[in-house]
């Protein structure tokens, strides 16, 4: 503490030189890591409150973690959804095809096929169990990290190829940054790169949806770096003001890109604990417990399709590999935290519950990961068919100036026409094969 009394700022006054905290994360790389500060409570201990509850009259769980798997792998508490062996193990068999998928997609980028892919390993349930508590025509906003919406909703995988290789099958004709999908029919709304602008334009989906009277509610994901967007605070006060029929799910996977949580905020309170000053009801769950995900996302679809309110939920979780395939998070953090992740695995931890309640077992589980490290392979090779990074085997060139305007207007006409005579002059036998 330096003494007030003496002159130490530089205006060279007595009051006390001003500083300000820089976050910094728990370790870098080498360190050892100790998460013992991270209370992750018990499972089973959270109350679960009616679906109409006030937001002020639930603050708690805003600070605390709903769980419901617990160490010795059963359902504890009354946020247990109480789900049948059969739904729990289609569960199970999504996040194991988005574990097969991400695998293989990531060995493409490195293998040359694709520029870039991004996993989503250890946040499978986040998106898989949270969209199973959905109905199939909830309108989702998803952030790039939730391809588990897509396997659940039953999406072909061959479309999910063509659109990272941009090739010729690629429904958005190679404009999209691969895995930035999009699909009406699954009521999946096109992927931003732009962080947060997905949150207000659920918000406003939402809205649109109540307005018309219709019934279907509008769900959005956003990383915690994300929420320091201010998109994602305009859609807090739109979905509070008009109550809107909207779940805007936060991912706290604890890191965007290198930089760590703190910087969104997380010293300081707890993301879903946002949700209060606005008036919000507010949840944070375990996001590597499978029940935990979807219970508190079905508890938030069954508000909001109740007319009761809009849910911010956080997911607190772990982003256990690399942002990106252009990334290297050896540079930045301890290679030790994820094992010392206190939450576990959401893959291994829905498997154990399944062999705990006696509905699966290991030779069950390992032939269901072969089948879909199979179907995925196999689905690979087909896609290539229509053409990977670089084989040419993408969209006409002349397709990019298509499907913006239903009439092109003239400096559109103009630029294409010029593009056209450049490439003609460059290559006046066609343009050469790569
Ligand atoms: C408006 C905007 N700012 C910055 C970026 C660059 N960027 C892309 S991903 C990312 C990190 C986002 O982290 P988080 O929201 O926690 O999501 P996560 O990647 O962890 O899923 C950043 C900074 C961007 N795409 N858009
Ligand atoms: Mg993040």
């Amino acid at each position: 503490m330096a003494d007030p009394a003496e002159p130490n700022s530089k205006s060279g006054d007595n009051r006390p030189a001003l500083a300000l905290h820089v976050p910094e994360p728990r370790s870098r790389p080498g360190d050892p890591v100790n998460f013992k500060d991270v209370d992750v409570g018990e499972a089973g201990a959270q109350p679960r409150p009616d679906e109409s509850t006030k937001p002020e009259d639930m603050k708690d769980l805003a600070y605390g973690l709903v769980r419901v798997l617990g160490d010795d792998d059963k359902a504890h508490g009354p946020w247990d959804p109480k789900l049948d062996p059969e739904t729990l193990r289609t569960m199970l068999g999504h996040m194991a095809m988005v574990r097969a998928f991400d695998e293989r997609m990531f060995r493409g980028q490195r293998q040359g096929k694709t520029s870039f892919y991004m996993k989503c390993t250890g946040e499978e349930a986040t998106s898989v169990s949270a969209s199973m508590a959905l109905a199939s025509d909830d309108m989702v906003f998803p952030s790039y990290r939730q391809q588990g919406i897509l396997i659940a909703r039953g999406y072909p995988l061959i479309e999910m190829i063509n659109q990272i290789y941009s090739n010729k099958g690629d429904k958005l004709k190679g404009r999209q940054l691969p895995i930035m999908y999009s699909s009406r029919e699954h009521s999946f709304f096109s992927i931003s790169g732009n962080l947060a602008t997905q949150t207000p334009q659920a918000v406003g989906w939402a809205m649109a949806s109540a307005i018309k009277g219709d019934s279907r509610i509008a769900a959005t994901w956003v990383g915690e770096g994300s929420t320091a967007e201010g998109d994602f605070h305009s859609a807090c006060t739109f979905a509070a003001v008009y109550n809107a029929p909207v779940i805007l799910n936060v991912i706290n996977n604890q890191w965007a890109i290198s930089s760590f949580s703190g910087f969104a905020g997380s010293e300081r309170t707890t993301f879903a604990a946002r949700a209060l000053g606005y008036g919000l009801a507010g949840l944070r769950v375990d996001g590597n417990d499978a029940l935990a995900c979807y219970a508190a996302q079905r508890w938030a679809a069954n508000r909001a399709r109740a007319n009761q309110g809009p849910t911010l939920i956080e997911y607190f979780t772990y982003r256990a590999e690399g942002h990106s395939t252009s990334d290297d998070p050896s540079g930045y953090r301890s290679a030790q935290e994820r094992e010392e992740w206190p939450l576990g695995d959401p893959v291994m931890r829905l498997k154990n519950h399944l062999i705990a309640i006696g509905e699966w077992d290991e030779d069950r589980q390992a032939a269901m990961d072969k089948k879909c490290a199979e179907e995925v392979k196999a689905t690979t090779k087909e896609a290539e068919k229509n053409g990977i990074l670089g084989h040419g085997l993408h969209h006409p060139f002349h397709t990019m100036f298509e499907d913006v305007f239903e009439e092109l207007p003239w400096h559109l006409k103009e630029q294409a026409a010029q593009a056209a005579h450049e490439r003609e002059t460059k290559w006046p036998e066609g343009r050469p094969k790569q």
